[in-house]
């Protein structure tokens, strides 16, 4: 069976998400957020200290955005991966990524000098930088998803799981309220997904059976 070691609403909610959208059987290993510092042997686990780690068979992988798009292609019947011969290829494929190195990353700098680092460490400025960052490109997205229900292709695919994340990380860092309309309405469709609500409650029900605090670190506020 596929074996997830995820932290509540880390990067590793992507593949989660997936599970739950392909209704696939899933080990989920919960662990408290950092992982590396509360348990060094997590080393062992995944070098980098990061969580996604995924394991299914011989298979090793640590980029949430690479294992959604594995996961999709994996399981083609669903429909979440979108196929070379489809004109939305490089729209699927730009927009897997955008949701990681584009949206994602710029947060994780006003998460680390906001909230992570010790009062003497942390950087105001870098945190109003990246956040307008963050909301700046996010305003990219605002006329296609004015006239579109999902990122691409016409349907939900694994760049909507990608791109998601990204929407859901802003909404415990405070930044849900900047969005603009469009991108507030895919927010709330995407919230409303059955597989999205299910991937909440797993997380949170693996949490309190394993011992860790179903409440994400990443919550400011
Ligand atoms: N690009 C990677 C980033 C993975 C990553 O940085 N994960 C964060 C959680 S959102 C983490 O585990 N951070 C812990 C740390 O840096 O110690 C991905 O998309 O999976």
């Amino acid at each position: 069976m596929i074996r997830l070691h995820h932290s509540v609403s880390a990067r590793s909610f992507r593949p989660l998400w997936m599970f739950e959208e392909l209704g696939l059987p899933y080990e989920l290993v919960m662990h408290p957020f950092p992982p590396r510092v509360h348990d060094e042997a997590f080393l062992e686990i995944n070098p980098l200290g990061t969580v996604p780690a995924l394991f299914d068979g011989e298979v090793r992988m640590t980029e949430s955005s690479a294992i959604c798009q594995y996961l999709a292609s994996r399981h083609p019947e669903a429909g979440l991966e979108v196929g070379p011969d489809e004109p939305a290829y490089a729209d699927y494929l730009n927009f897997l990524h955008f949701g990681e190195a584009t949206l994602t990353v710029p947060q994780t700098l006003v998460l680390r000098y906001g909230h992570f680092e010790p009062p003497e460490r942390r950087q105001p400025q870098v945190v109003e930088d990246y956040a307008r960052w963050f909301l700046s490109r996010l305003r990219t997205l605002e006329p296609r998803l004015a006239s579109e229900p999902f990122i691409c292709a016409g349907r939900f695919t694994a760049a909507d799981v990608s791109v998601g994340y990204a929407l859901m990380l802003a909404s415990h860092i405070g930044l849900s309220e900047r969005f603009k309309p469009a991108a507030a309405d895919y927010w709330r469709r995407l919230q409303g997904r059955e597989a999205f609500q299910r991937a909440l409650t797993a997380q949170h029900d693996a949490a309190l059976e394993q011992g860790v605090s179903p409440k994400p670190a990443m919550e400011i506020g």
